[in-house]
């Protein structure tokens, strides 16, 4: 069977909840569709999670890598269409913060995702989630991991699909939150991760 690695993220900012934690976590080790999902948690850190998601790709030897982020706002599910090489923004958990800075001194400017994104849209949609193309996935640790999962892909000359998902708000975390979020039950979104997948 094949293996599809599925990352998600830990708490991060003013989130006290990261979503994909829990969609990781549900998915971990179960099969869907064509993959057995191998699901590994990354930390909200610029040295650190580049180190993690290459040592799971390098161990699993995955088929298919997709990973899952928090937008925190937004009231879709975003498939990124772009990583571009570049971090920017606010601090990570261990207080770095980092200002234009190239993610690969050596690498291109972006990467396009190789999940194919406009299906994985128009699945969901014809499932009744709300789901559209972001062209943005931002310069934080989102952008970062996504960047680094394609770069370390296309260096290796293999072609496999690879790209990020952010996720909207749980409710449990809208609920904490001080903002107002757009909010979808956790249930929903490993629903719509695992059409996703079954998708691919
Ligand atoms: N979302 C952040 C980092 C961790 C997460 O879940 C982002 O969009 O960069």
């Amino acid at each position: 069977m094949k293996k599809l690695l599925l990352t998600g993220f830990e708490p991060f900012l003013e989130f006290p909840i990261n979503p994909t934690e829990k969609v990781v976590e549900a998915l971990n080790g179960t099969k869907i569709g064509d993959y057995e999902i191998k699901g590994v948690l990354l930390p909200v850190d610029f040295k650190e999670s580049p180190v993690k998601i290459l040592e799971a790709y390098h161990e699993h030897q995955p088929d298919a890598v997709i990973s899952l982020g928090l937008a925190g706002g937004r009231n879709s599910i975003t498939p990124e269409r772009i990583a571009i090489n570049c971090r920017d923004g606010e601090p990570d958990n261990s207080g770095a913060r980092l200002e234009d800075s190239p993610i690969d001194e050596e690498g291109p400017d972006g990467y396009f995702s190789t999940l194919p994104i406009r299906k994985l849209v128009n699945r969901l949609k014809e499932n009744g989630l709300p789901a559209e193309i972001s062209n943005t996935a931002g310069t934080y640790l989102c952008n970062n991991v996504m960047y680094t999962i394609l770069h370390e892909i296309k260096k290796s000359g293999r072609e496999i699909p690879a790209g990020f998902i952010h996720i909207p708000a749980s409710h449990q975390l809208a609920a904490k939150s001080k903002r107002s979020l757009p909010s979808w039950s956790d249930s929903d979104l490993q629903d719509a991760v695992k059409k996703m997948i079954e998708a691919l």
